[in-house]
């Protein structure tokens, strides 16, 4: 029942421990949600400050206004909720014209040291399973997954039932 797809059952990282996750994440690949924004080049600094909350910044590149490519810098703050792999964080834009939001935010799997799973659904369908959502790979490193991390993310996107959805996340030196 981990795949009948119901957001709800979706299962998150035990025990997650957010002063591990800190630092500087690799986006590896991307499923999108509908009216993507972060295209490639994406970068995440997770932070916890002074009073323990999780905090984060990233960068990656975007297209706005139909054909304006930048760089987007953007920053996170984070809600936490009962389960401690689970947030509601708020996004916003270094400029005005950038996308703000408020998602969900939940860790489905990571080693700390080498990979992570992002997931985020933002619109729940009728019958329980997630009509538009997006999810990140991280990786700490920047060359990609290592080959013996590959089958634990496949499981996992696997999981969330986004596997076959994702795209790969080119890194080129835009940001
Ligand atoms: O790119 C999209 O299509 C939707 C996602 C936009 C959210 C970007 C907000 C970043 C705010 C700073 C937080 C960094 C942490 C990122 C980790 C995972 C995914 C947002």
């Amino acid at each position: 029942w981990a795949q009948d797809c119901q957001v709800s059952n979706i299962q998150v990282m035990q025990n997650f421990d957010r002063s591990r996750y800190t630092g500087r994440w690799y986006a590896v690949a991307k499923k999108d949600p509908v009216g993507l924004f972060l295209l490639d080049n994406v970068v995440a600094r997770f932070s916890v400050d002074e009073s323990g909350k999780m905090t984060a910044t990233a960068h990656g590149r975007v297209i706005i206004l139909n054909n304006w490519e930048m760089c987007a810098n953007m920053f996170g703050t984070f809600e936490d909720t009962p389960d401690p792999a689970k947030f509601k964080m708020r996004y916003w834009g270094a400029a005005s014209y950038l996308q703000t939001g408020n998602d969900d935010h939940w860790v489905i799997d990571t080693d700390y040291d080498n990979y992570a799973i992002h997931y985020s659904c933002r619109e729940v369908d009728l019958d329980g399973t997630c009509l538009d959502g997006y999810s990140f790979i991280f990786s700490r490193h920047p060359t990609g997954l290592r080959p013996e991390d590959q089958k634990i993310v496949t499981n996992k996107k696997k999981e969330i039932c986004f596997l076959g959805k994702y795209r790969r996340v080119g890194h080129t030196g835009f940001c």
